[in-house]
């Protein structure tokens, strides 16, 4: 279904067990694939915030099990931090609003679903991190994030994107849209091609490991981009976790990986001068320290031994998934400008040449904080 008329969120509010007036709404977060937006509500005079948000279903293709995920993961992580006694409970997990008449999500008539959650007041998510603090901070919420779920009683969280973080497929994919080139784009990224097809072996380094039984499954964020954790106003501290629709099973060292790529960055993920992309050993070092320091007691050593590696992978992953989107037309990830996916897989590209010329620096960092 298209969804080209503009969103009447006013309306789309009132589905929602809101109580108050509707006072505004804007666009929110910087997310390439939901329409997000912020609403005002006034209860007796009093301002107060939700988020609501479209759930983009050409690519959640089953927002039904997207939703049930997302109510599983909130119900079980609230039990425990209640269970803990700790405050501010609401802050610390997404709670979901329901919809006036009992439902999780609202599928209005042009075939969009909408959920909705409380706001998390107090605190806010960063785009960019400046200071190893915020890469610690971010690091160890996602370590206590996975560990929260580590008892999530069965059956197993469906497979919202069924091979999401299959590095393989995606190198696969990479290939296929080449061979298509259904946007005529090929010719011009021939090098970028090559340079993909000379790290093909690093695609099953961690499948293969799986495989053979030295990296379990968990249940894992798969979208650890810094700007998914809310960090508190006050305290500094990675008070909740965002953006829970790929929340499924996969392997730890995939959520480490994305710490890596969107945290030791030094630039934007599409920054156009890529001379100033490098990887930043000192952030590195934080998300190593503040990973292990919630995720030490569940990780096996072969995980400790990929942490490193991860941040390639993932890096590398991901500039893939962009290249593919490039050369099918910009189909996957909202862009801003022509040329915005090859700009960001060139920014990947970077970041993994980057890792690559300091594995041993980052491998000696992993030995010092793992031992
Ligand atoms: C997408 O929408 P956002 O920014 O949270 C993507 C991630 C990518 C990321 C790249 C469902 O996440 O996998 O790593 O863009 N999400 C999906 O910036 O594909
Ligand atoms: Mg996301």
């Amino acid at each position: 279904m298209s969804d080209r008329r503009p969103h009447d969120i006013p309306r789309l509010t009132r589905q929602f067990l809101m109580p108050g007036d509707f006072l505004s709404h804007a666009p929110c977060g910087q997310g390439h694939i939901n329409d997000t937006y912020e609403v005002r509500i006034s209860q007796a005079g009093t301002p107060v915030r939700y988020i609501i948000q479209r759930i983009n279903h050409a690519i959640f293709t089953r927002p039904d099990l997207v939703m049930e995920n997302i109510r599983r993961v909130t119900g079980h992580i609230a039990d425990k931090l209640h269970g803990e006694n700790l405050t501010e409970v609401y802050r610390r997990v997404l709670t979901l609003v329901p919809c006036r008449d009992g439902r999780a999500w609202h599928a209005d008539a042009d075939g969009n679903h909408w959920r909705a959650y409380l706001y998390v007041e107090g605190a806010e998510a960063h785009s960019h991190v400046n200071s190893p603090a915020l890469a610690r901070e971010a690091a160890k919420s996602f370590g206590r994030f996975q560990h929260l779920l580590a008892d999530l009683p069965l059956p197993r969280l469906a497979d919202t994107i069924p091979h999401f973080h299959h590095t393989r497929s995606r190198y696969d994919a990479l290939m296929h849209a080449a061979e298509e080139d259904r946007a005529g784009r090929r010719a011009a990224v021939a090098a970028e091609l090559d340079w993909c097809r000379a790290r093909e072996a690093a695609v099953d380094v961690l499948l293969d490991a799986h495989a053979a039984g030295l990296l379990p499954e968990r249940i894992t964020h798969n979208d650890t981009k810094i700007n998914n954790v809310m960090i508190d106003h006050q305290t500094g501290e990675g008070i909740c976790i965002m953006d829970l629709d790929t929340v499924m099973p996969g392997l730890a060292l995939y959520d480490f990986g994305d710490l890596v790529r969107t945290t030791t960055i030094s630039t934007a993920e599409d920054e156009q001068d890529t001379s100033l992309v490098e990887m930043r050993l000192p952030m590195f070092q934080a998300l190593v320290e503040g990973y292990l320091s919630t995720a030490k007691s569940f990780l096996t050593p072969a995980e400790i031994g990929q942490l490193a590696f991860a941040g390639k992978l993932i890096t590398l992953e991901t500039g893939l998934r962009f290249l593919t989107d490039h050369l099918n037309g910009d189909l996957y990830f909202k862009t801003k400008r022509p040329g915005h996916n090859l700009d960001r897989f060139r920014v990947q590209a970077r970041l993994v040449e980057s890792i690559e010329k300091q594995h041993d620096a980052m491998q000696a960092v992993v030995a010092r904080a793992g031992a």
